[in-house]
């Protein structure tokens, strides 16, 4: 295959999967809190979104789990699981790394100087129990993108926050035109923590090679981030020359909007109002957190979390919009429900990626009959439920380790077993 195309990389759900409720500013994860997870269930259904966008005619990839618990992490704060104070022991055992949006952020190769698709890793320093992943995250991308096609960078350093392509949008005429990426930070956000901060997102933009004058900044609204929004992705998603926002996604959208229009070709912005979907609506339902996609037939999808079918205004205003023939002409609803307790939606769940697909190592990227396989590995040993309380208990950590070892085995990617793994000590 060649040529250049978005390839979704979903995070597959971990065996660890559960809710700590370890996320300040999430409504979600902070609701499920204490709740009986089902690491099966969940990766099932994350197994079969992936599913339906391969047969949607679209280009599927994955990231593996992460190992749990994450005794390096533990190690470098002088103890063990066995020893650790409970609290800090729960943060060994996320299974957060699910959410690949949040891995890293990419500029694909027509967007930089030197015609190399680069990706950051995030450094997600905002919450512990995620600050651990980008080790082992990035090792995973120098084995997926090691193509020369492809500059994979450390993370920017920890002073400043970076929640990778989760408050980052790219729009253009076609994926493999040249774009422009409107990078997205926090500065207040009441009670909650702002995660992105903007010598991050500057940082990545220069490291990427960017041009400065197809770089848009924008402040996330302080309002969003303080009902709920920790992520820009949970208030915007931009697909091609569409933007679909909430009215309040953005401190000013004026600027962002008028410069969008002037550099983006027949650039359409599909604003939806608080008067028609109040922000609590949009947070619950998480309607911006829909993967927008272009199918084969050059129409846009939303795939949307099953939640915004049951939220009245939601679904109200999807149904306006598809009667209006607006750009989004279909649109297909998928059962996340297990991510969505912990503030996961659709979108939260992948990576994109814009590049050759012959460029990436092809273990990452699969088919229905390689999904079909690893559903069977899924069920054979993915833990079925994990209540609170047992998370670090011996006989569940035992499985836990089993079950991804199960994973790497089926998929061939033993460069990424625990005692195989080698990661950097400094960015
Ligand atoms: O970082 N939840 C994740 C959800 C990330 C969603 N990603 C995007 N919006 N792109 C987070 O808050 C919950 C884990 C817990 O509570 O145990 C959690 O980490």
């Amino acid at each position: 295959m060649s040529g250049i195309v978005e390839i979704n990389f979903d995070g597959i759900i971990g065996p660890s999967h559960n809710y700590a409720g370890l996320s300040l500013g999430n409504l979600a994860s902070a609701r499920n809190a204490g709740g009986t997870s089902s690491p099966r269930a969940a990766a099932l259904q994350g197994i079969d979104k992936m599913r339906f966008n391969v047969r949607r005619g679209l280009v599927q990839g994955l990231f593996v789990p992460l190992p749990r618990p994450a005794t390096r992490w533990l190690g470098e704060l002088g103890t063990s699981l066995a020893d650790a104070d409970p609290a800090i022991a729960i943060n060994a055992m996320s299974a957060s790394a699910m959410w690949a949006a949040n891995a890293a952020t990419v500029s694909p190769a027509p967007d930089t100087r030197d015609g190399k698709c680069h990706l950051t890793v995030a450094n997600l320093r905002t919450m512990p129990h995620r600050s651990h992943e980008w080790r082992e995250t990035l090792a995973q991308l120098e084995l997926a993108f090691a193509h020369e096609a492809f500059a994979v960078h450390g993370p920017v350093p920890t002073a400043f926050g970076d929640e990778g392509a989760a408050n980052h949008m790219r729009l253009a005429s076609s994926h493999g035109a040249p774009g422009i990426e409107v990078f997205v930070y926090g500065v207040g956000g009441g009670a909650f923590p702002a995660r992105q901060h903007i010598e991050a997102s500057k940082a990545v933009a220069r490291v990427h090679l960017l041009d400065p004058r197809r770089i848009l900044f924008a402040e996330q609204s302080g309002a969003a981030i303080a009902a709920g929004a920790f992520h820009n992705d949970v208030v915007a998603v931009a697909n091609g020359n569409v933007l679909f926002a909430h009215e309040h996604a953005f401190a000013d959208k004026r600027p962002l909007i008028d410069a969008l229009t002037s550099l983006v070709e027949g650039f359409d912005y599909i604003e939806v109002f608080a008067a028609e979907v109040p922000l609590g609506d949009a947070i619950k339902s998480y309607l911006f957190n829909s993967q927008l996609v272009t199918t084969p037939d050059g129409s846009m999808t939303l795939v949307a979390p099953i939640e915004c079918r049951d939220t009245a205004s939601v679904k109200a205003w999807i149904d306006r919009h598809l009667a209006s023939n607006g750009a989004i002409r279909n649109v297909d609803y998928v059962d996340v429900r297990q991510s969505m307790a912990n503030g996961g939606g659709p979108a939260c769940l992948r990576l994109r990626i814009v590049c050759d697909a012959a460029t990436v190592d092809p273990r990452f990227l699969v088919d229905e009959a390689k999904l079909d396989r690893l559903s069977g590995v899924i069920a054979a040993y993915w833990p079925e439920t994990i209540a609170a309380g047992e998370l670090t208990s011996a006989v569940l950590v035992e499985q836990i380790v089993a079950a991804r070892e199960a994973l790497l085995d089926a998929l061939d990617l033993s460069e990424l077993m625990s005692d195989k793994l080698t990661v950097k000590d400094v960015s």
